[in-house]
């Protein structure tokens, strides 16, 4: 590849673009004093080492690079409770601006890892000089509790170069199962929550127009 920077470019500004789009249903989401289903939202453009080691773990040329690799544009959207989960993927689908290609339900079926998270895979279109370019983007959606999961575990994927000791293998296996029952325990509790973080929402959106 002779130049990532302007190769990545309009993978860049799909994450851009759609970090602007759901960051703004947030807001929407606020502003209507509804219970919003996506507490925060992170987006990134995978680094070039990345790329590249997955291009060779996948023993594909860089002439398929665009076809197989659909992660190159990542969008996380993190959100309090399960359900939240499923409105998510509900607005996904909902959408007009761009295609859902893919999905795996690794809520329903957690990954050996003890891994949990919705995975969408979306085509979407990017306005260049040269024409509409259309992108692979992968949204990730999970929970708090799923993030932090999957945070501490990549962290510790890092750091061992994939070959976590078993002791603690077995450790974030059980980590998992209390992520898993957090949620659970929270959805029970989610109507209060919900009331209680709208009175809140409501309170503070009141202070801000009095002042
Ligand atoms: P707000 O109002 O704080 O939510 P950019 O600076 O645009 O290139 P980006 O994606 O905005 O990059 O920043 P980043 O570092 O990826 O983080 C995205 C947003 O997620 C940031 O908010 C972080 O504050 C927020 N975030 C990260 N971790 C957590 C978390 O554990 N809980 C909560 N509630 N938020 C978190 P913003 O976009 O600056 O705005
Ligand atoms: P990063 O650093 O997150 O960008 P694969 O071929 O196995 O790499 P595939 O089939 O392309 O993966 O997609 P998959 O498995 O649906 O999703 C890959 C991404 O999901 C990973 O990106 C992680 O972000 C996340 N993920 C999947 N499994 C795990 C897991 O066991 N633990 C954690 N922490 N995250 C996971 P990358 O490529 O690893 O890179």
């Amino acid at each position: 590849m002779s130049n990532w920077e302007v190769y990545l470019a309009p993978y860049k500004q799909a994450v851009e673009e759609l970090k602007v789009k759901m960051k703004g249903l947030r807001e929407q989401y606020t502003m209507s004093s509804k219970h919003t289903p996506i507490e925060f939202v992170t987006g990134r453009v995978k680094p070039i080492v990345s790329i590249i080691e997955k291009v060779n773990r996948k023993q594909i040329t860089m002439d398929q690079l665009e076809e197989e690799i659909t992660d190159i544009s990542g969008i996380r959207l993190v959100c309090q409770f399960v359900t939240d989960i499923d409105t998510i993927v509900e607005m996904i689908h909902d959408r007009t601006d761009f295609t859902v290609i893919e999905e795996r339900d690794y809520i329903k079926e957690k990954k050996d890892s003890g891994y949990r998270s919705y995975h969408m895979v979306i085509q979407y279109p990017v306005h260049t000089i040269e024409g509409t370019k259309y992108v692979f983007v992968e949204i990730q959606i999970r929970t708090l509790a799923m993030n932090f999961w999957a945070t501490i575990e990549h962290s510790l994927n890092y750091k061992y170069s994939g070959e976590i000791p078993e002791d603690i293998q077995r450790r974030l296996q059980r980590a998992a199962e209390a992520a898993f029952n957090l949620d659970e325990e929270m959805s029970k509790i989610q109507d209060e929550v919900r009331e209680a973080q709208q009175i809140i929402t409501r309170k503070q959106f009141e202070n801000r127009s009095n002042s």
